[in-house]
């Protein structure tokens, strides 16, 4: 769809967009299920990117405690027990500039292959990535690669200057070439115009295959960095967002991510109306706090949806 056709869309009342989307998701997906994952932040702190939004980066004064790369048996404990609470997915993210060839990048290796094996599908984000690594992180067995192109082209350099749109564009490609499934999406509330979350959901929709995994991040705003006191958005663009995503990529997850325990149960029901079947669960995101599991479940429950089985099959282990 060409970038007329998507302001066209998005310009349309909400509750028409709304119900379009909700016919889309019936038609594309079990409505009733949410896809429930878990994130793990393997490697904390001390990244040299500048993300503008980031607590991790150096160029930021957060506080944060930082920490190296986590141990093998420390992560696929921590899998486990997301398996244990009902994740079926088990997303692991490192704050990386790009990923270094080595004993760094074998331990991830590790780690993708153990979650793999326990059924989960497994998901990274380590940031830029050759093709070579891409290979590698298949043959562990990873579902899927998250890169974010986190808002338009136009905006891009206000938020990121220590890489470009071309280079995240990039990695995007090594990713598909490599066979992975691709969850790519963006953050919401940066003090973006309109036309730049036209233009994001535009490109995301073009990119060719369509991402597997759309994540909308909600901006959390963290002390210290040079968004903490963006004013918040809207949250009928959050929703208006969702339904054009859902609209546009109708075989897509698309992932209510950061932001959600500033977001109220209503406007979370309406998201999930307007397409959004899966969420991150679990008390922390990366770094940033997420509403409580119980809290979730209790919605679940409230709205009548109920967690999405693995697609995976447990993979038998030899005796
Ligand atoms: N370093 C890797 C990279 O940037 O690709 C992976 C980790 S990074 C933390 C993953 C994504 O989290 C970013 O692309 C961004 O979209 C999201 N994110 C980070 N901080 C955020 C915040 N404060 N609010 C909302 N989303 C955020
Ligand atoms: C994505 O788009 N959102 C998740 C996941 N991909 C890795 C990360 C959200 C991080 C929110 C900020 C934090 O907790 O540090
Ligand atoms: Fe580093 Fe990723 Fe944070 Fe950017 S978003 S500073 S690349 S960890």
């Amino acid at each position: 769809m060409n970038l007329e056709n998507v302001k066209t869309l998005y310009s349309r009342p909400l509750l028409d967009l709304v119900f379009e989307a909700a016919g889309v998701h019936r038609e594309h997906h079990a409505h009733d299920e949410m896809q429930m994952c878990t994130l793990l932040s393997i490697k904390t702190g001390g990244c040299v990117e500048d993300c503008k939004y980031c607590s991790q980066s150096i160029h930021n004064n957060a506080e944060l405690e930082k920490e190296t790369l986590l141990k093998t048996d420390e992560v696929l404990e921590q899998a486990q027990a997301a398996k244990d609470a009902g994740s079926t997915r088990f997303c692991m993210g490192a704050a990386w500039r790009d990923v270094k060839d080595g004993r760094g990048f074998d331990r991830v290796l590790d780690m993708v292959k153990g979650v793999s094996d326990m059924g989960m599908e497994a998901c990274c984000t380590l940031g830029m990535l050759t093709e070579d690594q891409a290979a590698k992180l298949k043959e562990a067995g990873l579902t899927a690669y998250n890169h974010n192109l986190d808002t338009s082209e136009e905006f891009y350099d206000k938020i990121i200057t220590t890489r470009t749109y071309q280079d995240r564009l990039h990695t995007i490609e090594n990713v598909a070439k490599a066979g992975i499934s691709l969850c790519c999406g963006g953050i919401l509330g940066m003090g973006e115009s309109e036309e730049d979350r036209i233009g994001l959901l535009h490109t995301l929709a073009n990119l060719d295959p369509q991402p597997e995994s759309v994540p909308i991040n909600m901006l959390v705003p963290v002390e210290g960095t040079p968004l903490e006191s963006v004013e918040a958005l809207d949250i009928f663009e959050w929703i208006r967002c969702i339904a054009v995503a859902r609209i546009l990529m109708p075989k897509a997850m698309v992932r209510l991510s950061a932001g959600r325990l500033t977001i109220s149960r209503e406007a979370q029901a309406l998201a999930f109306m307007a397409g959004a079947n899966a969420i991150f669960t679990g008390e922390k995101l990366l770094t940033t706090p997420n509403p409580e599991s119980d809290e979730d479940y209790n919605l679940l429950e409230v709205l009548g949806l109920k967690p999405r089985p693995p697609y995976k099959e447990e993979k038998q282990q030899a005796a």
